[in-house]
């Protein structure tokens, strides 16, 4: 059986550039390991390249983020009309399977541990079932990835997911629309994937100095401090060096910064979201401290590890003025230059939306498309200054974050305490990334919904691809999520929480009157 696995994308800088960055989906390589011998599988990162349109399949497993979900159902629709069955699954197939369920000729919710090799089995025997539900997360059955195949599509190919989940629950983020759980992997099988991972390189000619770099892609690795130094131990005797995501107290904790460096950690991100105390308390996030930023971000460098983070401006909570400020805010933390400032996004599902969707005043733009709540569109009305002035401050103040300048300062201001410490891969992470990042919008960004520029990606559909004009309508149309009031479309308003003590759950959210 010919099985694809697509990982899908669509540019939220909105150039139609596939994207070459250093962080790539790892759905591909852990679905291709779970499917049965008998499946020939090929893995598309469409991140990195389009699929190949002129083939054809039995299968194709589709991923996607909420943003990316209207090329994911063409993309379905595309291979389905040569023979294909299709399968979607991810957070938001998880969270509004009933939404996703008339493009695809099967949904999964949750885990693909206990699905991908139940649906591939249905599938070749003409029974694939609309809908699968996985029955919870056990750490020991998670092979290792197939890395083999996307080496040459990566710029870190020895990537590692050691956890699933989040102990936090910040009420903007997707994990937290799926339901909190925090599931840990034994830290010897996490040892067992990069020594196969490395293994696999060395055997498809990698060089040996990529072999040694290993990047994990956990949402957060040290949401258990007992077992993250457990793993940081047991990572010093494979002389690797990583990187990770996780929170702001391991950056505020200098004792554990000198054993993660000592352990091969060089690098991190952060979501250091904000420099607004209002903003920090709305979004539920106390593990972080913004009195504290420039002290942790000082430590860790001269410790040797590398800080990248990433902030968000709140259209609640955030006015013009703030905004404005961001630049100085940024310098004065030593931080410089983030790796993204985008706007806080009600992604569909989380509390975050449900809260927006019930609020007394109107809160959403009109006409957002699912397409816009990439976190690069806005799609709330700022509530602290107009749209214009709030945008306008937006524009100016990434033009001055990103300016040259400002890149070359946060350089002269890391590299000196990283050489100190002699962290030379922090340093080579830090100019290479500085060196790419830029803020250089396509003519027409309005960065607002309904009037931004259009995703420029494409599916080569052929006439006979549609039985009727509707009918092709209905598939390339977008999906929208607010109408030409703002109004939340009622179709959005359940959705299902799938992990946690309220696992199974609807929730729905209660739209303002009218
Ligand atoms: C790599 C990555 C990227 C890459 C690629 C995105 C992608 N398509 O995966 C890039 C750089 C493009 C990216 C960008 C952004 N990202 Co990102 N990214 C990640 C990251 C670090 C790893 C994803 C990954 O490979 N995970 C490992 C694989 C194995 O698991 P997974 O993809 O999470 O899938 C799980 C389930 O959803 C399910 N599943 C998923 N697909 C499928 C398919 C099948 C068939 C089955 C059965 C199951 C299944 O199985 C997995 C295990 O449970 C995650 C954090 C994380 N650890 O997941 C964030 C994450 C996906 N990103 C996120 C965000 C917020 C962003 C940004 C908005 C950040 C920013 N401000 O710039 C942007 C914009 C994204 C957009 N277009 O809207 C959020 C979620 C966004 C969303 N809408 O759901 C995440 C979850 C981080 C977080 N905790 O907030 N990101
Ligand atoms: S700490 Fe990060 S991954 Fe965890 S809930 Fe908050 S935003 Fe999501």
């Amino acid at each position: 059986m010919r099985v694809a696995v697509i990982a899908v994308f669509t540019d939220y800088h909105r150039r139609g550039n596939h994207h070459r960055g250093g962080l790539q989906p790892q759905i591909g390589p852990l679905v291709a390991a779970l499917l049965p011998e008998w499946c020939e599988v090929e893995l598309i990162n469409d991140t990195w390249t389009d699929p190949d349109w002129s083939r054809s399949y039995d299968l194709v497993f589709l991923s996607c983020v909420h943003a990316d979900f209207d090329r994911a159902r063409q993309i379905s629709h595309y291979f389905r009309r040569r023979g294909a069955r299709t399968v979607l699954g991810g957070g938001m197939a998880s969270t509004y399977p009933q939404l996703c369920a008339p493009w695809f000729d099967a949904v999964i919710v949750g885990d693909p541990e206990d699905t991908v090799a139940r649906a591939a089995n249905d599938a070749r025997l003409g029974r694939l079932k609309p809908l699968y539900r996985s029955g919870g997360y056990v750490g020991t059955d998670v092979p290792v990835p197939r890395i083999e195949q996307v080496v040459r599509q990566q710029m870190f190919p020895l990537s590692v997911e050691a956890t699933r989940g989040c102990p936090y629950s910040c009420d903007f983020c997707a994990l937290t629309a799926l339901g909190t759980r925090h599931e840990l992997r034994p830290v010897a099988n996490v040892v067992r994937d990069i020594q196969t991972g490395q293994a696999a390189l060395k055997a498809a000619g990698v060089a040996s100095w990529k072999r040694r770099l290993v990047v994990f892609y956990d949402n957060n690795l040290a949401g258990n401090l007992k077992w993250f130094r457990e793993l940081c131990l047991a990572l010093k005797p494979l002389d690797v060096q990583w990187g990770a995501c996780l929170t702001f107290n391991v950056i505020a904790n200098r004792e554990l910064l000198k054993l993660m460096y000592e352990c091969g950690c060089r690098a991190v991100f952060v979501g250091l979201e904000t420099f607004n105390p209002a903003t920090l308390a709305d979004i539920s996030k106390p593990q972080n401290n913004i009195g504290k930023i420039g002290e942790a971000i000082e430590q860790s460098r001269d410790e040797g590890i590398l800080v990248i983070a990433g902030l968000i401006v709140s259209p609640v909570h955030d006015g013009a003025h703030y905004i404005r400020s961001l630049p100085d805010h940024l310098a004065r933390s030593g931080l410089h230059v983030p790796s993204f400032v985008s706007f806080e996004t009600p992604i569909p599902g989380t509390p975050f939306f449900d809260r927006m969707v019930s609020s007394e005043r109107p809160m959403f733009l009109p006409n957002a498309n699912l397409y816009d709540f990439s976190a690069y569109t806005l799609v709330l009305q700022p509530q602290l200054s107009p749209l214009d002035e709030f945008l306008g401050a937006y524009r100016e103040a990434m033009q001055r974050i990103y300016a040259p300048r400002r890149r070359l300062a946060k350089l002269a201001d890391d590299v000196p305490r990283l050489a100190r410490r002699g962290s030379w891969t922090a340093v080579a992470m830090d100019v290479g990334d500085m060196w790419m990042t830029d803020f250089n919008p396509v003519r027409g960004r309005s960065f607002m919904a309904g009037t931004d520029v259009l995703p420029p990606e494409r599916v080569p559909f052929a006439d006979d691809d549609f039985d009727s004009e509707a009918h092709r309508i209905a598939v390339c149309s977008p999906t929208p999520v607010t109408d030409e009031s703002g109004r939340v479309l009622a179709a959005w308003h359940a959705h299902d929480k799938v992990f946690g003590t309220d696992a199974g759950r609807r929730v729905i959210a209660l739209s303002r009157t009218p």
